[in-house]
């Protein structure tokens, strides 16, 4: 049988024909291109997609949850008394000691197309820093050197890209001679096809290639258990293991202010044996873009903040409190066990999103449609919760560990950005006994910034200023 009679068997049984119209056009390069990533595709998983989240009833299929008993999580809270802080202190020690026997490795997921940020590259490579201009990446890159030079082992740095971003991302890393890291491995996500949100066929971007996009940050999982490049290098677990990494620390690029690989969150995480634990914020209002860590039915889960009924969002305790207030800031510690565990039974879920895709209509014209025509598919790595048969949930404070990069005007903005690592900056040379100005509101009045190869934190600071300094201008400490 030919390629395109095979090919045309497959698809017609699924459906999705229309993707071999222009096959007749395409040269043999071309045709082999398109096989391949039709061969990508797992056909019966699509097909059950389809009929859950494009052709099912439509409040299943926007993933709203259904009627359950939801419930808040129990959360190691911010220590108050003498005795917390000494369990925080013991903590940290049991993290430290992982960091220094070289048991903790570090995963950023950097595969997203950040479309809102409306930055023509990847968001790492965005130059946040308020005075330096350092990019994401470098900030990301400087703690984890200077985490290695305080605890004598540096973790290795696992970055998951998107074939949409992962040149430009190496080629970033290989420019700034791989910011001094020992051992830095790019790691490609999965992805998935788009398809037409009335009709759940495919949609194509060119004759030749179909609209893929990344499987979200969920595909993390089964990336970092695939085999390496053109499958002659070991999957990053399996490198892990022979590294002697146990425990991973994963967060997002484009949150510039997390404290990678804090040693107490890994302290905590360990001393209760826990798979996948979770940093929270508590949310200021029923509306803020974070997901929430609650119970459904007995059972730790997330609900995203797209999905979460706004009942749900604006329930409040006698207190005033938000009910549901434990916002999840994407920042996790996972057991390697635990992701190879996954791997082999479960299928972490998935979501759908409505996007504006273009394509290409059956004259072989590109369409850029103004309203969304399309849904995407994404994995979520929260999910992955349910499936932990221990975890830990700890609450960290906002203005010292979440300012995300998300828009490129308002709310989580270079702009606000800027303003809370100053701000964070500021308050770190003012325990180091410095002088610096404040507005009214307490944010301070100009750039002020420090590089984690200066000191990674304000206590490490206190060594390295004199405490009679007087911060009058924008300062960049390095
Ligand atoms: C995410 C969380 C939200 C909250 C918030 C904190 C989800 C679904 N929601 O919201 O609950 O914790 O972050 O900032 O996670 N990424 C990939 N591959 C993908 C998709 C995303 O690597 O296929 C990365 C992306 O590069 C970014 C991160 O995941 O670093 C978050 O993605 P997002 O900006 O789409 O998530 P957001 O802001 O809706």
């Amino acid at each position: 049988m030919g390629l395109k009679q095979e090919l045309t068997e497959k698809l017609e049984r699924h459906g999705q024909g229309h993707l071999l119209q222009f096959w007749d056009d395409l040269d043999d390069e071309r045709r082999k291109f398109l096989a391949t990533e039709i061969a990508s595709i797992d056909f019966g998983q699509l097909d059950r997609l389809i009929v859950e989240h494009v052709r099912g009833d439509d409040a299943a299929a926007a993933g709203e949850i259904q009627p359950v008993q939801v419930d808040p999580i129990e959360v190691v809270r911010m220590p108050q008394t003498d005795a917390e802080r000494a369990a925080r202190r013991r903590a940290t020690e049991a993290g430290e000691e992982a960091l220094s026997a070289g048991e903790v490795g570090i995963v950023i997921v950097a595969g997203g197309s950040g479309t809102r940020l409306g930055y023509n590259g990847p968001k790492g490579t965005f130059p946040i820093g308020p005075v330096s201009s350092a990019s994401l990446f470098q900030i990301h890159a400087e703690k984890v050197v200077a985490l290695g030079r305080r605890h004598g082992k540096q973790p290795p740095l696992y970055v998951m890209t998107s074939p949409e971003n992962h040149a430009t991302t190496v080629k970033f890393f290989e420019d700034h001679d791989r910011f001094g890291l020992d051992h830095v491995r790019f790691f490609l996500q999965g992805q998935m096809p788009a398809v037409d949100r009335e009709t759940g066929k495919i949609l194509l971007a060119a004759p030749d290639r179909l609209a893929m996009s990344p499987d979200g940050h969920g595909g993390t999982l089964k990336a970092l258990a695939a085999p390496g490049e053109e499958g002659c290098l070991p999957s990053c677990l399996d490198e892990m293991g022979g590294r002697g990494v146990r425990t991973l620390f994963y967060f997002q690029v484009d949150n510039p202010m997390v404290e990678i690989a804090d040693p107490t969150f890994i302290g905590l995480h360990r001393q209760a044996d826990a798979e996948m634990s979770f940093k929270v914020i508590e949310k200021l209002t029923p509306e803020e873009k974070v997901g929430v860590v609650v119970t459904v039915d007995g059972k730790p889960q997330v609900i995203e903040y797209s999905d979460l009924p706004k009942a749900l969002a604006e329930k409040r305790s006698e207190e005033g409190q938000l009910a549901y207030w434990a916002g999840s800031i994407a920042i996790h510690v996972l057991e390697c066990s635990f992701i190879e565990r996954l791997i082999g039974v479960h299928r972490l879920p998935y979501h759908r999103a409505i996007k504006k895709v273009s394509y290409l209509d059956p004259a072989g014209q590109v369409v850029k449609p103004a309203e969304p025509n399309a849904v995407k598919f994404e994995q979520f790595i929260f999910d992955a919760l349910p499936e932990s048969s221990r975890y830990v949930i700890v609450e960290t404070d906002r203005a010292v560990e979440f300012e995300p990069l998300k828009n490129a005007v308002g709310p989580d903005s270079p702009a606000t950005v800027h303003q809370r690592m100053s701000d964070l900056f500021g308050g770190w040379l003012e325990q180091a006994g410095a002088v610096v100005p404040r507005r009214p509101d307490g944010t301070v009045p100009f750039a002020i910034e420090i590089s984690p190869l200066f000191a990674l934190d304000a206590h490490e600071l206190k060594s390295k200023i004199d405490p009679g300094l007087v911060v009058e201008r924008p300062i960049y400490l390095r």
